[in-house]
Protein backbone atom coordinates (compact mmCIF):
# COMPACT_ATOMS: atom_id res chain seq x y z
CA UNK A 1 0.00 0.00 0.00
CA UNK A 2 1.16 3.64 -0.91
CA UNK A 3 0.61 6.52 1.82
CA UNK A 4 1.64 9.59 1.36
CA UNK A 5 1.18 13.33 2.42
CA UNK A 6 0.51 16.32 0.62
CA UNK A 7 3.03 17.93 3.09
CA UNK A 8 5.88 15.56 2.83
CA UNK A 9 6.06 14.99 -1.40
CA UNK A 10 9.44 14.93 -2.73
CA UNK A 11 10.19 17.86 -5.49
CA UNK A 12 10.08 15.46 -8.19
CA UNK A 13 6.02 15.11 -7.54
CA UNK A 14 5.81 19.30 -7.36
CA UNK A 15 5.55 21.19 -10.75
CA UNK A 16 4.54 24.54 -11.57
CA UNK A 17 3.52 26.42 -14.55
CA UNK A 18 2.77 29.84 -14.96
CA UNK A 19 -0.69 29.80 -13.60
CA UNK A 20 -0.75 26.57 -11.61
CA UNK A 21 0.93 24.46 -9.03
CA UNK A 22 0.71 20.84 -8.88
CA UNK A 23 1.10 18.27 -6.23
CA UNK A 24 1.20 14.93 -7.63
CA UNK A 25 0.57 12.43 -4.89
CA UNK A 26 0.02 9.46 -7.47
CA UNK A 27 2.47 9.38 -10.92
CA UNK A 28 3.17 6.92 -13.08
CA UNK A 29 6.07 4.67 -11.78
CA UNK A 30 3.24 3.91 -8.26
CA UNK A 31 1.57 1.57 -11.36
CA UNK A 32 -1.64 2.57 -10.44
CA UNK A 33 -3.06 3.09 -13.80
CA UNK A 34 -3.51 6.45 -13.33
CA UNK A 35 -2.17 9.62 -11.38
CA UNK A 36 -3.96 11.57 -9.03
CA UNK A 37 -2.83 15.79 -8.19
CA UNK A 38 -3.87 18.45 -6.14
CA UNK A 39 -3.43 21.21 -8.00
CA UNK A 40 -3.79 24.85 -7.12
CA UNK A 41 -5.05 27.26 -9.93
CA UNK A 42 -4.00 30.91 -9.16
CA UNK A 43 -6.53 33.76 -9.16
CA UNK A 44 -7.22 35.38 -12.16
CA UNK A 45 -6.10 33.47 -14.04
CA UNK A 46 -6.53 31.93 -17.60
CA UNK A 47 -4.83 28.32 -18.64
CA UNK A 48 -5.39 26.95 -22.07
CA UNK A 49 -5.30 23.22 -21.97
CA UNK A 50 -5.90 20.52 -24.48
CA UNK A 51 -5.11 16.98 -23.03
CA UNK A 52 -5.04 15.20 -26.70
CA UNK A 53 -3.06 12.19 -25.34
CA UNK A 54 -5.14 11.87 -21.66
CA UNK A 55 -8.39 12.12 -20.23
CA UNK A 56 -8.33 14.16 -17.13
CA UNK A 57 -11.26 14.50 -14.36
CA UNK A 58 -10.86 17.66 -12.74
CA UNK A 59 -12.62 17.75 -9.47
CA UNK A 60 -12.90 21.49 -7.74
CA UNK A 61 -12.69 21.15 -3.57
CA UNK A 62 -12.11 25.05 -3.07
CA UNK A 63 -12.70 28.60 -5.03
CA UNK A 64 -14.82 29.40 -8.47
CA UNK A 65 -14.10 29.74 -11.88
CA UNK A 66 -15.19 28.60 -14.95
CA UNK A 67 -13.86 26.07 -17.96
CA UNK A 68 -15.02 27.09 -21.56
CA UNK A 69 -15.20 24.61 -24.07
CA UNK A 70 -13.22 26.18 -27.27
CA UNK A 71 -15.14 24.19 -29.86
CA UNK A 72 -18.62 25.67 -29.00
CA UNK A 73 -18.09 28.17 -26.83
CA UNK A 74 -19.78 26.82 -23.99
CA UNK A 75 -18.94 27.51 -20.82
CA UNK A 76 -19.69 26.09 -17.25
CA UNK A 77 -18.87 27.77 -13.85
CA UNK A 78 -16.58 25.56 -11.86
CA UNK A 79 -16.65 25.82 -8.11
CA UNK A 80 -16.48 23.67 -5.03
CA UNK A 81 -18.35 20.71 -5.70
CA UNK A 82 -18.14 20.36 -8.73
CA UNK A 83 -16.21 17.91 -11.36
CA UNK A 84 -15.60 17.66 -15.13
CA UNK A 85 -14.54 15.20 -16.80
CA UNK A 86 -12.78 15.76 -20.23
CA UNK A 87 -14.19 12.07 -22.07
CA UNK A 88 -13.58 14.25 -25.51
CA UNK A 89 -10.17 15.11 -25.12
CA UNK A 90 -11.49 18.46 -25.10
CA UNK A 91 -10.17 21.89 -25.80
CA UNK A 92 -10.91 23.70 -23.03
CA UNK A 93 -10.01 27.28 -21.23
CA UNK A 94 -9.86 27.24 -17.56
CA UNK A 95 -10.78 30.24 -15.93
CA UNK A 96 -9.91 31.14 -12.01
CA UNK A 97 -11.86 33.74 -10.56
CA UNK A 98 -10.87 33.23 -7.16
CA UNK A 99 -7.60 30.64 -6.63
CA UNK A 100 -9.36 27.06 -6.92
CA UNK A 101 -7.81 23.68 -5.79
CA UNK A 102 -8.18 20.74 -7.70
CA UNK A 103 -8.04 17.06 -7.29
CA UNK A 104 -7.34 15.58 -10.81
CA UNK A 105 -6.73 12.28 -12.25
CA UNK A 106 -4.75 11.81 -15.48
CA UNK A 107 -4.88 8.12 -17.60
CA UNK A 108 -2.80 7.16 -18.92
CA UNK A 109 -1.05 8.66 -15.74
CA UNK A 110 1.51 11.36 -16.14
CA UNK A 111 5.30 10.63 -15.34
CA UNK A 112 5.82 13.58 -13.65
CA UNK A 113 8.46 15.08 -16.15
CA UNK A 114 5.75 16.41 -18.71
CA UNK A 115 5.66 19.84 -19.77
CA UNK A 116 2.71 21.47 -21.79
CA UNK A 117 3.06 21.86 -25.70
CA UNK A 118 1.94 24.93 -27.22
CA UNK A 119 -0.75 23.20 -28.30
CA UNK A 120 -1.79 22.60 -24.29
CA UNK A 121 -1.13 18.70 -24.71
CA UNK A 122 1.04 16.67 -22.18
CA UNK A 123 2.96 14.13 -24.48
CA UNK A 124 2.60 10.19 -22.97
CA UNK A 125 6.20 9.15 -21.23
CA UNK A 126 6.97 5.57 -20.28
CA UNK A 127 8.23 4.81 -16.80
CA UNK A 128 11.42 5.86 -17.96
CA UNK A 129 10.05 9.17 -18.89
CA UNK A 130 10.96 9.00 -22.55
CA UNK A 131 7.87 9.28 -24.72
CA UNK A 132 5.57 6.34 -26.16
CA UNK A 133 4.88 6.22 -29.72
C1 LIG B 1 -6.70 21.52 -14.26
C2 LIG B 1 -5.42 21.29 -14.97
O1 LIG B 1 -5.30 20.45 -15.83
N1 LIG B 1 -4.41 22.08 -14.61
C3 LIG B 1 -3.10 22.01 -15.19
C4 LIG B 1 -2.13 21.20 -14.36
C5 LIG B 1 -2.46 19.73 -14.30
N2 LIG B 1 -3.53 19.46 -13.40
C6 LIG B 1 -1.23 18.98 -13.82
O2 LIG B 1 -0.27 18.89 -14.58
O3 LIG B 1 -1.23 18.50 -12.70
Amino acid sequence: MIVRKLSELEPHRVTEGKTWISRRLVLRNDQMGYSVHDTIIKAGTETHLHYKNHLEAVYCIQGKGSVELVESGETFVIEAGTIYALDQNDDHILRAEEEMRMVCVFNPPLHGKETHGPDGAYPVLDDDGNPIG
